[in-house]
């Protein structure tokens, strides 16, 4: 096994004495308290066994509940609640019992009995909760003293996978497919188990295993061809809490129905997607349900029927129903043969014109997914207007842990700060405190379906990720779906720790403040005040500050000799702004109140508009791109701290990129600052060498 494979479930060896009193001392035996004996529960003691097989060199024997008491010294008991009396109900109160709800779980420590209890109503929550102890275990919390309980805040905490069944990810950065070659599922369950291991143990619970671009091939992952192996990941899956879903193609009635249309209103389509929905159930009989890209960057969709997207959307819910499922629809619509001439057409308008007008539509079981901003996951771009805007419908919140515009996991970028500030935003829907988690947790709407998803990192490379340190933003969006109150700090801190060991302060305080500045680092050599997309186009790699200026896909920053940025004011410009709500319009529309940070998304400024920073733009774009160069350096520098004491091979992977990143830093601090310099004639104030 390569250097990096086991990601956070690493468990480096405890050594005696050397973090919690005695852990050995707990962990000789385990004794299982199970109901129902099921997948999720073998998983769930396989994993405690493996943990603590891996931190302590010795394989906890499985005992019965008698034998565990009766023994020597202690024990841990783990398992579903049981009325009758039983440990469990004697190790928690009834409280803990009512309060966790169907994925909690709690974990207590009973001196008196000499024992370590992990309790839950499910299994599922029991996995939850064995992941936690191991979590507290190998990150030095003391054992004799446990008392805790948990649940996740979002029902839905899903994962999004780009796979195209040739093995190729969409947007991917860390080798290739999973779970696809050369046009066929794979047959390496082992490593797809092991992707499973890492997304439960932080609480992922469902996942869409194809391209949200459902192409020839994928679009017959409904059909007998694939289905069979379907069933069989769907399995891999289901032993680890977490449900299967599927990206369908819209056009299916037609590319694999034999009908002449996939109009959601022709009685013909209609029985169609009945019947796919009966033989998919028959085949995972807990199938989650479809995923959909419709009318979305060329692909079909009800709109070539002159139906909306209510229409379409609930003609699939309407074939779920009967099993449960739900239909999870992407807001991703826009124009994207727009001409650049057309000064008036605003994309991030176009998410919110689609699905407002649309509130109070939808049936029960679709869930409309957004993406955490309203272009397409920049560096820094406004959080979506749709956020607390529908009422009357499910949403979900869809973040990018796959860097496709923050260094694509050749450049360090920690996003978990990024989706923290987006999930703290004040929508303001109904009044203060409606901050966007509250809206994605379905508590300020109450709505039965929300959560989280997220396009996934991962490929077939050894460490997961490419970058080694990107494993921080997939343990990271796990544990915020989990509970969005996690601060990012502790939830990176838990990620090293797991990695590379809790007991050397230095390297993890090192590696932490490496983390939570990369960012800011990333964001200040590439592009300023929240302008985006200067980026080389279709791969969206590297430095062109007109990469997208004169294209179709409604991306342009307007730079031209006097000044830069896109009007989005109501009074001015695209009228963008006015679609939040309460003071956050007003702050937007004016030039005088608007953040920095998103000067330039929100308006037209000339070059020499001063900031609150107290700086001009020039000279802030001037300044940002110098630092964030020597920035870059200093990861470096603070990474070859480390040298000693680390594993070769994780310190090699990680120096390597580092260093990438700080040549690619200079190309795109001169390319940017030249482009600016000769555009605006503004020398830096400080002199430097601009080319
Ligand atoms: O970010 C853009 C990507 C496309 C992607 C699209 C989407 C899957 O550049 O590759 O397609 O968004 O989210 O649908």
């Amino acid at each position: 096994i390569q250097a990096g494979y086991k990601a956070w479930l690493n468990y480096k060896r405890i050594e005696p004495g050397e973090s919690n009193e005695s852990p050995a001392a707990w962990c000789s035996r385990i004794a299982v308290n199970d109901k129902s004996s099921s997948v999720v529960m073998d998983s769930a003691v396989s994993e405690l066994i493996r943990g603590i097989e891996a931190m302590l060199g010795r394989k906890p024997v499985i005992v019965s509940l008698e034998e565990a008491a009766a023994g020597e010294g202690g024990y841990l008991i783990i398992g579903t609640w049981d009325e009758g009396g039983a440990l469990l109900d004697r190790t928690f109160d009834g409280q803990a019992h009512q309060a966790i709800g169907p994925e909690g779980y709690a974990i207590r420590t009973n001196r008196a009995e000499r024992c370590i209890a992990i309790g839950a109503q499910t299994d599922a929550g029991v996995l939850y909760g064995v992941f936690a102890f191991l979590r507290l275990f190998g990150t030095g919390s003391a054992m004799d003293s446990l008392d805790l309980t948990d649940h996740p805040v979002n029902s839905l905490r899903m994962m999004n996978q780009w796979d195209n069944i040739d093995g190729s990810i969409e947007r991917g950065y860390a080798g290739k497919s999973i779970f696809y070659a050369d046009h066929e599922i794979t047959t390496d369950h082992e490593r797809v188990r092991d992707y499973a291991r890492l997304l439960a143990s932080t609480g992922i619970n469902a996942i869409a295993i194809n391209n949200v671009n459902v192409h020839q091939f994928e679009t017959m992952f409904l059909t007998d061809r694939y289905l069979p192996a379907i069933a069989g990941l769907a399995a891999i899956f289901r032993a680890y809490g977490i449900k299967l879903f599927l990206s369908i193609n819209y056009a299916s009635p037609i590319e694999i129905g034999g009908l002449t249309t996939a109009d959601p209103l022709d009685a013909d389509v209609r029985q169609w997607w009945k019947e796919k929905a009966a033989e998919v159930y028959a085949a995972i009989p807990d199938f989650g349900g479809f995923l959909v890209k419709a009318d979305s960057e060329n692909r079909p969709g009800p709109f070539s029927y002159g139906r909306d997207h209510a229409d379409g959307s609930n003609m699939l819910a309407e074939a779920l129903l009967p099993y449960g499922g739900i239909v999870i629809w992407r807001c991703f619509v826009y124009n994207c043969k727009q001409d650049w001439r057309d000064r008036a057409t605003d994309r991030a308008r176009a998410a919110y014109d689609h699905f407002k007008p649309l509130d109070g539509r939808f049936m029960d079981n679709v869930i409309l997914q957004v993406k955490n901003g309203p272009m397409d996951f920049q560096v820094r771009e406004g959080v979506s207007p749709l956020f607390g805007a529908m009422e009357k419908t499910n949403l979900m919140i869809e973040f990018q842990i796959t860097q496709e515009y923050t260094g694509q996991q050749r450049h360090l970028c920690y996003l978990v700060p990024q989706w923290k500030e987006v999930l703290d935003f004040e929508t303001y829907a109904q009044g203060e405190g409606s901050t966007v988690k509250r809206v994605v947790d379905g508590s300020l709407y109450g709505n039965r379906h929300s959560g989280f998803a997220a396009v996934s990192n991962i490929g077939s490379d050894a460490n997961w990720t490419g970058h080694l340190l990107a494993q921080a933003n997939l343990y990271g969006y796990g544990r915020l779906a989990w509970n969005p109150e996690l601060p990012a700090e502790q939830i990176a801190e838990e990620w090293i720790q797991q990695v590379f060991g809790a007991c050397n302060k230095k390297l993890v305080q090192t590696i932490l403040g490496m983390l939570m500045a990369s960012w800011s680092i990333y964001e200040s050599y590439t592009s300023p005040l929240g302008v985006g997309w200067m980026v080389n186009p279709d791969h969206h790699y590297g430095p062109n500050v007109d990469g997208y200026e004169y294209s179709k896909w409604g991306t342009y920053h307007f730079a031209d000799l006097h000044g830069i940025g896109v009007d989005r004011t109501m009074k001015t410009g695209t009228g963008y702004t006015g679609q939040y709500q309460g003071p956050n319009v007003e702050l937007y529309e004016s030039v005088a109140t608007c953040p920095d940070e998103l000067l330039l998304f929100f308006h037209h400024v000339p070059y020499t508009h001063v900031l609150h920073s107290g700086k001009t733009v020039i000279q802030h774009i001037y300044d940002t791109h110098f630092e964030g160069v020597e920035r870059a350096e200093q990861l470096k520098e603070a990474w070859a701290s480390l040298n000693e004491g680390m594993d070769p091979s994780l310190f090699a992977q990680v120096a390597d990129r580092l260093a990438e990143q700080a040549v690619h830093a200079r190309e795109w601090r001169d390319i940017v600052n030249t482009y600016f310099y000769r555009k605006s004639g503004i020398p830096d104030a400080r002199g430097r060498t601009i080319y």
